[in-house]
């Protein structure tokens, strides 16, 4: 109901419905309409209301509510229907919950997206700061039928779809792809990608991609830590701020697109779109793993996606994991 009497607001925004107009469109009471213009503007809403006039809708908050993200979607499978869209004012972690939902059988294409991450998580344990209202904290499910060695191609992918997703809205901005999850601009770290599988040996189950922004945070917004090494779009862009509802539409749709085009036109695609903003081949790299710490160029991709790095001596190894530090 407070979706449906949103809509009659918006019908007709700038102009004003009366509270008895809505309540016979909808066969309801006009008590209720007034309850749920309350829970509206609990929302952030903003909603005039005139004794004579009735009601009018005067802003839209920039928050993360379904209703507003599938109004500017055209995706044939992520988030491409409201009840696919898993939205939190506050959660721990979008991919936990996200996680939860995929074992209990939710389909390909559900998301989760949160305001604000009260223990965002980054690779290896370590964690991604996402204060309310800032950055956009989103985890998409898939299920494609795939073997898990695939799992490094839809990072790749997503770092891709979502440097063109920024681009749309804020256009000019030189964002680069520090293999294989990072996007950087001016150096610093705008966007993480954490992707997390569920598989047997050779079979995927699914993969949860989560993605954090840092979309509107100020030098302020970041812990101490971070201000040397983050950045956001707000500050990169003259300092202006973009609309996260746009942005988070305009990552799911290319999102979408890049998914179905991969099944099309096969993993060539996603490498090709991943190069056009690569700033790690052709680099003298340092790469951390688990077991080693090794040092060369960065010359190329492996059809998978993994890294491959050539040594001095000529040596050429492929890393499908690590932490990259640019030379
Ligand atoms: C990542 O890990 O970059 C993956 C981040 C993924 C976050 C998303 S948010 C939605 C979804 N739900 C989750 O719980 N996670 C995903 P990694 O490469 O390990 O980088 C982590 C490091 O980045 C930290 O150790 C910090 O140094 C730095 N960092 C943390 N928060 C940051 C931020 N907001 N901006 C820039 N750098 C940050």
């Amino acid at each position: 109901m407070r979706q449906k009497v949103l809509q009659l607001l918006k019908d007709k925004s700038p102009a004003h419905i009366s509270g008895e107009e809505m309540a016979r469109f909808l066969g309801v009471s006009r008590t209720s309409v007034w309850k749920n213009i309350q829970a509206l503007q609990l929302d952030g809403y903003y909603i005039e209301s005139s004794p004579r006039l009735g009601y009018r809708l005067t802003g839209v908050p920039d928050l993360l509510y379904p209703a507003e993200i599938i109004k500017g979607l055209q995706s044939r499978i992520i988030a491409s229907a409201p009840e696919l869209i898993c939205y939190f004012r506050q959660v721990d972690s979008t991919n936990t919950a996200l996680k939860n939902l995929a074992d209990q059988g939710a389909p390909e294409g559900t998301i989760a997206i949160a305001e604000e991450q009260t223990g965002g998580r980054g690779r290896l344990g370590r964690s991604w700061s996402s204060p309310a209202g800032k950055g956009i904290s989103l985890s998409i499910l898939l299920r494609p039928s795939l073997a898990p060695g695939d799992t490094p191609l839809f990072t790749l992918m997503t770092a891709a779809a979502v440097t063109q997703g920024i681009n749309n809205v804020a256009p000019g901005l030189s964002i680069g792809i520090k293999w294989p999850n990072d996007l950087l601009i001016s150096r610093r770290k705008v966007c993480g990608i954490l992707t997390e599988i569920k598989a047997e040996a050779d079979l995927l189950h699914y993969l949860i991609i989560g993605i954090g922004i840092n979309v509107n945070s100020k030098l302020e917004d970041f812990p101490p830590e971070l201000k040397k090494i983050a950045t956001s779009i707000y500050l990169e862009n003259n300092k202006t701020e973009v609309s996260r509802q746009k942005l988070t539409c305009s990552i799911l749709q290319k999102l979408d697109d890049f998914y179905r085009r991969y099944f099309l036109e096969g993993p060539g695609f996603i490498l090709a779109e991943w190069k056009k903003y690569n700033i790690t081949l052709g680099r003298k790299i340092t790469i951390n793993t688990f077991r080693d710490r090794i040092t060369g160029t960065a010359v190329g991709l492996s059809p998978r996606g993994a890294l491959i790095l050539e040594e001095k001596d000529g040596t050429r190894r492929e890393f499908h994991s690590g932490e990259v530090t640019l030379r």
